[in-house]
Parts: structure tokens; sequence; C-alpha cells
């Protein structure tokens, strides 16, 4: 059981090179052995991105590789994961960017509003990890459906826009009996198809709003089309389907949406079974960590285990390190400055390695005590894993 495990994890680090290379010299013919030719190109409305920091899992999926993203705790915006649910817009929305308009709806004045007003209105910060709900996916053994993430389709970013509650005050308040928070993406619908089943419309409670923001900048530049500008619904804490990109519309609603991806699409349910209304949403993120480095192999002696945690809704308290696969744990330091709860924070240990090879696995603690499982109980989507044995990398010294 622990084997196929540990199978499973080696193919997919393994995946990024050698499986790809293999399908490349099977078409290309014997003797045209070409490593770097082994990925998918990057897709056009993402051809600015580090073609070497992602895998290109589709049109729609771009994952950053493990090990890339660096220990200065942000992630830089050419290697960030890229998940589209519907094929994103045009770049004519972020041509002119302060005159994309938001129709604000169940507040007492409702309206549309400019992100150039939004932008007179008020501005903050705020450093939070978006993470796709089925990061992870590809350490569950029933092989769920979707894209086989590891440990890329996360990211630590900043996020400068107006706070939504500010935007609920300039606009008199909520409309009685608003108990979500609802935001619809600004995608084109194809036509033929009824819009309820692909549209990108996810509602979270109400309680999110206190923290969340419309963010019209990530990293210190305007938001770029692909990550959803000229406007985005950020809510720290929250797993990335609920942090809406090219926000059309913020409406504070008495029911959840109607559409699929929320009635029936990011709900936990035991594998087999299909997606319901009363099954727990993929809201809030739960602790996590994991080492991106060393991966595969260290030479001998002293090495720096890196890698990252975060506390999902409540900040990160602290992280260990096994290089035993967990017979022993030795608490790691956290690097850098702490940018806020909803942040990632790196972390480092360092280590003797004797030849061999060594199972390295990290687990974080939350400021309420919760820790990371050993295991994850599976579920139907493969959502939300953040056991710390599927994460652990066995790293062959000498
Ligand atoms: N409008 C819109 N917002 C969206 C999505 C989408 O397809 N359309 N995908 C969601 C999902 S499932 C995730 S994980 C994140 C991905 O954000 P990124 O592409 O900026 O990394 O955006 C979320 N917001
Ligand atoms: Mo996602």
């Amino acid at each position: 059981m622990h084997n196929a495990v540990l199978h499973r994890r080696h193919f997919i680090i393994g995946a990024a090179g050698t499986a790809g290379a293999v399908a490349t010299v099977g078409m290309a013919g014997p003797g045209s052995v070409a490593l770097a030719q082994d990925a998918k190109p990057l897709p056009d409305y993402v051809a600015w991105k580090d073609a070497d920091a992602v895998i290109v899992h589709s049109n729609n999926t771009l994952e950053m590789k493990r090990g890339q993203g660096g220990t200065s705790g942000i992630t830089p915006a050419d290697q960030l994961y890229i998940r589209n649910n519907v094929t994103a817009p045009g770049e004519e929305i972020v041509a002119d960017p302060d005159a994309w308009s938001v129709s604000v709806e169940g507040v007492r004045n409702p309206r549309g509003m400019t992100v150039g007003e939004l932008k007179k209105l008020g501005v903050d910060t705020v450093a939070a990890v978006l993470q796709c709900s089925g990061n992870g996916r590809a350490f569950f053994d029933h092989e769920a459906s979707g894209t086989q993430w590891t440990v890329g389709a996360a990211g630590n970013v900043l996020w400068s826009g107006v706070p939504v509650r500010v935007v609920v005050e300039e606009l008199g308040g909520l409309a009685d009996g608003a108990k979500f928070m609802t935001g619809t993406g600004g995608e084109t619908i194809p036509e033929g198809i009824d819009p309820k089943t692909v549209m990108v419309e996810r509602s979270v409670p109400v309680e999110a709003m206190e923290n969340a923001i419309l963010a019209w900048e990530m990293n210190g530049a305007p938001v770029p089309l692909a990550h959803g500008g000229p406007l985005r619904l950020v809510i720290p804490g929250y797993f990335g389907v609920n942090n809406v990109k090219y926000i059309k519309t913020l409406a504070f609603t008495e029911q959840e949406s109607d559409a699929k991806i929320q009635q029936s699409g990011y709900r936990v349910r035991p594998v087999g079974v299909k997606g319901a209304p009363d099954q727990p949403s993929m809201w809030e993120m739960g602790v996590k960590s994991w080492v991106t480095h060393p991966l595969m192999e260290a030479g001998t002696g002293r090495v720096q285990i890196h890698g990252v945690a975060f506390g999902g809704t409540n900040p990160v308290e602290k992280v260990e390190v096994s290089t035993d696969g967990g017979q022993s744990w030795q608490e790691a330091r956290f690097i850098g400055p702490d940018l806020g709860r909803y942040a990632w924070r790196p972390f480092v240990l360092a280590a003797e390695l004797a030849p061999g090879t060594h199972t390295i696995a990290s687990r974080a603690t939350d400021s309420q005590g919760n820790a990371q499982p050993e295991e994850f109980e599976p579920n139907e989507r493969g959502y939300g894993h953040n056991g710390w044995r599927d994460h652990a990398v066995d790293v062959t010294v000498g």
C-alpha cells in the first residue's frame, strides 16, 4: 500500500521530463532525442510565462514545477499556475482596465462601478495563497478525474485593491437577508450551451467579505488577463475557485448560485458519489506544507531543505521536517518576512544527509493546533489533499 503511493509519486515527479520525452522520441522517430522539446508549448494568452518553470497540462491548466518559486516568499507572476474552467476572455478587456465595470447587487443602492471609480474609494494589500482545490490530486490512488496537479497549483501572491466592505458601505450597506457573497466571471459563454452548466459563478458565506478585496494589482503590476484582470475578487483563505477572475457581478444573495460549479461542482464526497448541494463546498483552505528542495538527488553532507507552509485561514504556527519518512521530526525555521495569516512562509532546515535514500517530509501546524494529517481520506474529485506522507519526496544522496 505504502509502496504503491511512493511509486505513483515518483512517476509524477518524473513525468515533467521523462514520460514526455518518450512521447517525443516516439513521434519524431529514433535518434532525435530532444529533452527540450518534450513539453507542450505555452498557449498564446500566457506566452509571457516562464516556459521552464511551468508544466503545460492543457490550454487551460499550467502548473508551477516543484522546486520553482524561490525562497523569497512571493510567487513570480510568470511562474504562477493557471486554471481556467472556461476559455479566458480576449486581451481587449485589459486594454483600458479602469473602464471595466462590475455590477454590485444585493446592497441598498445597487449599481455598476468602474475600476476607475473603485480606485477612488480605497486601497489595501493582502498577501494570500491562491491554491486550486485539486492541488495534490495526483497523489490520490483512485485516479480522481481532473488535472493531475502535484503541488504546483498554488502560489503566494500580493493583491492590491479596494476592500469589499468599503464598496458595500459606499453603496448603503448590505440588503436584508444577504447570506452569501456571489461573484460572476466575465467570460463569454459559447452559444448553444446552457450558461448555468459552464459559467464561473461562486458563492461563499457573506462573512468572507470582511477580508475580501476587489483587486486590480498583483505583485506590483496590473492583474494580467490570465490571472483575472482587469478586476479580480480575492477571498483570502478560500480555495482558488472562489477567487473569481474578470469579475463582472458581485452580488450579496440569499441563496448560493444555481450554477453547476456551485451546486454540484467543488463538493467533497466519497469516491464514487455524485456532487450535490448538501455536501461540503470547497471554501476555506486547511493547513498545508511541502518541501521544494531537494527533490530527487543531493550531494552528501550539508543540505538546506526548504519548502513552503501555510495555515489556510489561520496563521501557520510551525513546520517540522523529517528526513527519515516521519520517524523523527525537527522544527524548521521560517525565513523572510511574515506576510500575514493568509500568506505562505518559506521554511528551511539544514541537515547532514548520509549516502542512501531519504524520505523527506514536512508537517505544518496552524495557530489553533491543527496539524497536517499523515494520510488524507480520498474523495471523489481529489480535493483538498494535505496529508504529509504523500507530499514527501525520496531523495537519493551520494
Ligand atoms: N472567471 C473565472 N474565475 C476563476 C476561474 C475561471 O475559470 N474563471 N477558475 C477558478 C479556479 S478553479 C482557480 S484554481 C483559480 C485559478 O486562478 P489563476 O488562473 O489565476 O491561477 O481561479 C478561479 N477563478
Ligand atoms: Mo481550481
